[in-house]
């Protein structure tokens, strides 16, 4: 994010406000260049956003960019943190930020609701500027809005937009210049007194006034657009067909996850098999090729495969969010949800969690009561997130390679939907208990809005897309890059002595990794895992796809054929032998790893967010010591139960 300018005389500030899902977002990054988040749902933004807009003649105004509210009688923090802004007043949450101007956001399709929040900030009688959104919206479903009369009536100015298209935004800048300089030339504005605002000593109830205002400036010819909405959703979100055809868009999904990302993911994984060989024929032999091989490209390059499926991920990921699928989907989730006394808020944020806990667990500022707010923290890291896709894709490719299911269907597309499915359950169960113990409160009625559906602009999932990319490939670079190097190290030494007599795989396991995994293997033993494994779980703690990189380097450092060094993980994997010379990866195992991988809370960040959010460390301890609890003896149910039945 650019740095914002020193605060001068000169420089404006410049607050976005409206209701939720208006599109300020939009309208933040089309002043900005800047790519903040944007869905078709409501409650995307939760914290205010700050960006510098460049005027046409240069000069720089600070925009701030505000979660969604729909009055000023805000009850959530991420409304409070909207309305602390307008209002004026502390900063209980954010450093307090005082605007010289506020552009509403007024979304021109769904006017009579939004005017409600426009009149009361106008009535704060600060210099306002109204933005209709969505204008290109309006005019393709036939609404005719008067804009002068309507910009008359509220008594400020009111400059139409379309975000996406970067339309209406030179008038939005003289409109705002042009308020900033009447309010400095005369201080106190008395503009709105003779407009139809509505005061506080009259005595007429709003929403009469915004009806009859709304009478005078808005024609609506047909509503095809609305209805189509309407036409759409009696298929999605019908009782039946809803969830059905719900499972079979994420089947899909998986489905096209899998046989799409296959071929770069092959060629990704020969680059850095070439590479590791190379480096290995051209350098000298000694620790630091072994280093640059088995630690650096081996570990990093077990975990870069993954970025296609990765890219396929959010992709899909930012189609049905901007669709306005997500927001159905989360609908359908919240019957069943409900029905363990959660707060209908609590299911953006859980699907939100699907993608990563970390924004997540932000994501859950719209809820109001704190007890809820609490117990959905609690679970949104059993939503499986992008980084089990590595893992679950490396278990399936080594213990059930190619298997198909009634023929089309892959066996491993079939296997992740039930791990997606095994955390939404564990989910639900832990949700009750909670609700129904440490966290009992009345659960409030909330009535979920429903955004109309969008074609989704491919500039957005496309940034979506690359910039979660982006994220993965620095982790990659950062985290996964240092764990490698360490874990090379620690796997590496101390060096067995009298090393013509000691194997690869001897020398592993006597070095200081190996001891840690096979101090842990009596523990770990009962759920099918090895000390290899052990050494992964516990590097996974960090991040879960740290365990791709740690067995990548664990088995090339183990390797014995040195012309088979540097080799595609999921081979050596196939072949790996447990000591009395039966196969390692099993079926039964990859299943027992990736049910503790679907429960376990693995990830240092949604830990430290959720200390953030919760500004205290019970709640991160809890949580990953019941999470951790749960994992094992899922693991344990699992790998135990399969081998009664037979399974091996
Ligand atoms: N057709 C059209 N769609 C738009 C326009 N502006 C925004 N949208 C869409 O409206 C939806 C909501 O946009 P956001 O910018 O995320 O809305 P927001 O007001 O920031 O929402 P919250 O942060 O949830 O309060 C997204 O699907 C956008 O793509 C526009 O001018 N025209
Ligand atoms: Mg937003």
């Amino acid at each position: 994010m650019s740095a914002l300018p020193s605060q001068s005389l000169s420089t404006l500030t410049v607050a976005i406000a409206g209701n939720p899902n208006a599109g300020k977002t939009s309208l933040f990054n089309a002043l900005t260049g800047l790519r903040q988040k944007i869905a078709n749902y409501p409650g995307v933004t939760v914290e205010a956003t700050r960006g510098v807009w460049y005027l046409d003649d240069g000069s720089p105004v600070a925009v701030v960019d505000l979660p969604g509210l729909y009055s000023l009688n805000a009850t959530s923090i991420d409304e409070q943190i909207a309305c602390d802004t307008l209002v004026g007043s502390g900063e209980r949450f954010e450093p307090s930020i005082s605007p010289d101007v506020i552009i509403v956001a007024i979304d021109a399709t769904n006017l009579s609701r939004n005017l409600y929040l426009a009149t009361q900030v106008i009535e704060l009688g600060r210099p306002t500027v109204v933005a209709l959104t969505m204008f290109d919206l309006a005019l393709r479903n036939g609404i005719e809005i008067n804009v002068p009369s309507l910009a008359e009536a509220l008594g400020v100015p009111v400059v139409p937009v379309v975000a996406r298209r970067l339309i209406g935004i030179d008038a939005l800048a003289s409109a705002v210049k042009k308020i900033a300089e009447q309010t400095r030339a005369s201080v106190s504005a008395t503009r709105i007194d003779d407009a139809l605002t509505i005061r506080k000593h009259e005595l007429l109830d709003r929403y009469q006034r915004i009806d009859t205002l709304l009478s005078r400036v808005l024609t609506q010819k047909n509503s095809e657009g609305l209805s189509r909405t309407e036409r759409i959703d009696a298929v999605l979100t019908h009782r039946i067909f809803g969830p059905l055809i719900l499972i079979a868009v994420v089947l899909f999904v998986f489905q096209m996850i899998f046989s799409w990302a296959n071929l770069p993911m092959n060629l990704i994984d020969g680059g850095f098999s070439s590479l590791g060989r190379f480096v290995r024929t051209t350098l000298p032999p000694g620790v630091f090729t072994d280093l640059l091989a088995d630690g650096v490209i081996a570990g990093v390059g077990g975990v870069l495969v993954f970025l296609p499926q990765i890219l396929l991920l959010f992709l899909f990921i930012a189609i049905l969010e901007e669709s306005g699928y997500m927001a159905r989907a989360a609908f359908l989730m919240d019957r069943l949800m409900r029905s363990v006394g959660l707060d209908g808020k609590a299911f953006l944020p859980l699907v939100m969690s699907f993608a990563c806990a970390v924004p997540a667990v932000m994501a859950t500022r719209t809820i109001q009561s704190t007890k809820d707010r609490i117990t959905t923290i609690m679970i949104a890291p059993f939503m499986s997130c992008s980084a089990r896709l590595p893992v679950y894709t490396l278990m399936i490719a080594s213990c059930f390679a190619n298997q198909k299911t009634f023929g089309f269907i892959s066996t491993g597309a079939l296997i992740i939907l039930t791990m997606y499915l095994l955390g939404i359950s564990t989910a639900v169960g832990v949700a009750w208990l909670l609700k129904h113990s440490i966290l009992k409160a009345p659960s409030t009625l909330f009535v979920m809005e429903l955004p109309v559906y969008r074609i989704p602009s491919v500039s957005n999932v496309f940034h979506t897309m690359l910039s979660r990319a982006g994220l993965f490939i620095k982790r990659a670079s950062t985290v996964i890059l240092a764990a490698s190097i360490l874990l090379w190290a620690l796997a590496a030494f101390p060096r067995s002595t009298g090393s013509s007599s000691v194997t690869a795989s001897e020398q592993v396991k006597n070095s200081y990794a190996g001891r840690a995994g096979r101090l842990m293997e009596p523990f770990i033993a009962p759920l099918g895992f090895d000390w290899r494994i052990g050494i992964g779980l516990i590097s996974s703690f960090a991040a879960r796809e740290t365990i791709v990189s740690t067995l990548s380097v664990v088995y090339n450092v183990g390797e014995e054929d040195e012309s088979q060094r540097s080799g595609s993980l999921v081979r050596v994997m196939t072949d790996a032998k447990r000591s009395d010379g039966s196969p390692m990866w099993t079926p039964l195992v990859g299943l027992s790893l990736m049910v503790f991988f679907v429960l376990a809370c693995q990830c240092m960040s949604t830990l430290a967010v959720v200390r953030r959010e919760t500004n205290s460390w019970r709640w991160p301890l809890f949580m990953v010591s019941y999470m951790l609890v749960l994992a094992y003896v899922g693991s344990l149910i699992t790998f135990q139960g399969g081998r009664l039945l037979g399974f091996n």
